[in-house]
């Protein structure tokens, strides 16, 4: 069985961790995994260049929670993380005291940055980066190209300044009004090889409860990908990241305001779509708290159900992908 994730960070890593244990229980390999084929395609709009090594924060969430190295708490970065460099670098009063590289962390972002300039792409050092984890999913970066989300705010003088997402996200907590997002570098993106074929090929290709906008929103948005979601002969079905009209975790709320879109489980479906009416999705899982708006879902073409869809622990989260594959008959 072939299954292909659209993630972004940590809602799309544990959710993904949830898919993983409920494929191990269904088509087990004898080792503890599953003999079922888990793509994940990431995000890359988060990344930038810091201290002259490459962050590619969703690449690296999605690869410490399926390497079970994440800092749990957290969702991101490492556990048992320390920041010795990051405090040493704020002395020296460089880079963006806001945004902490651990030490562990680095090393990664080090890694990364010496297989880049050995010439190999995202796509290949990710891998490389991966044969270390056994994350058991293929783990691939929407683009091998610098795409980069950047936030369109209001300047101090009536005109706009661009800032980069994670400036936006972590400085300022997503509360400067976001006039629009660019993605920069995203007219000369191509998905990175496999991407297309991962999701051509699947049996069910999965929108996870990540940020609809920045994150699912980002990789639908490299030439090409939407539409080979739309064509896929795989089944299609998300889960909706907004619960009783506010995002779990994270400030989706300020990405959906800033295009438009209302902060509920039904908008964010029908922002992506009904396949039945040229969109993404075959169906949509929503918490049951949000129950209310299956039926109308189902009349606007969507196979829809509820569940319990708070992400608690892994089992748990299997349930919830177990919830969210039953819905395409899967
Ligand atoms: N998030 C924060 O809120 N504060 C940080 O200092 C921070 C540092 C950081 C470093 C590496 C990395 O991969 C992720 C990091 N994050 C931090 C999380 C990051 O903002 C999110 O993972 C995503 O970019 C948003 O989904």
């Amino acid at each position: 069985m072939k299954v292909t994730v659209l993630a972004g960070g940590v809602g799309g890593a544990r959710f993904t961790r949830g898919l993983r244990h409920l494929l191990a229980q269904r088509l087990p390999d004898g080792a503890g995994g599953t003999t079922a084929e888990i793509t994940v395609v990431v995000n890359t709009g988060d990344d930038m260049w810091l201290h002259g090594v490459r962050v590619c924060p969703d690449l690296d969430t999605v690869m410490y929670t399926l390497g079970g190295a994440v800092h749990e708490d957290q969702g991101w970065g490492r556990r048992d993380e320390s920041r010795r460099v990051s405090d040493d670098l704020a002395a020296y009063d460089v880079g963006w005291d806001w945004f902490t590289l651990g030490d562990l962390d680095l090393a990664t972002h080090l890694a990364r940055t010496q297989l880049l300039r050995a010439g190999l792409p995202l796509s290949e050092v990710t891998a490389r980066l991966c044969e270390r984890w056994h994350p058991g999913a293929r783990l691939l970066p929407m683009s091998d190209q610098e795409v980069e989300t950047h936030v369109v705010v209001a300047g101090d003088h009536g005109d706009e300044r661009l800032l980069h997402f994670e400036e936006w996200w972590v400085r300022h907590r997503a509360a400067l009004p976001a006039l629009r997002f660019e993605q920069v570098g995203l007219a000369g993106a191509t998905p990175a090889p496999g991407v297309l074929d991962a999701i051509a090929g699947a049996d069910v290709v999965v929108l996870p409860p990540s940020n609809p906008v920045v994150s699912v929103g980002t990789i639908l948005a490299i030439p090409g990908v939407r539409a080979a979601v739309a064509s896929t002969s795989a089944a299609v079905v998300g889960v909706s990241p907004i619960v009783g009209g506010a995002p779990v975790r994270g400030m989706a709320d300020a990405c959906l305001l800033a295009i438009g879109v209302e902060t509920s489980a039904a908008a964010v479906a029908r922002r992506y779509g009904p396949r039945s009416a040229g969109g993404l999705l075959d169906a949509w899982l929503v918490d049951e708290v949000d129950a209310d708006v299956v039926d109308g879902l189902v009349a606007d073409g969507f196979r829809a159900g509820a569940a319990s869809t708070l992400m608690t622990d892994v089992p748990t989260t299997a349930r919830i992908a177990a919830d969210a594959l039953a819905l395409v008959g899967l």
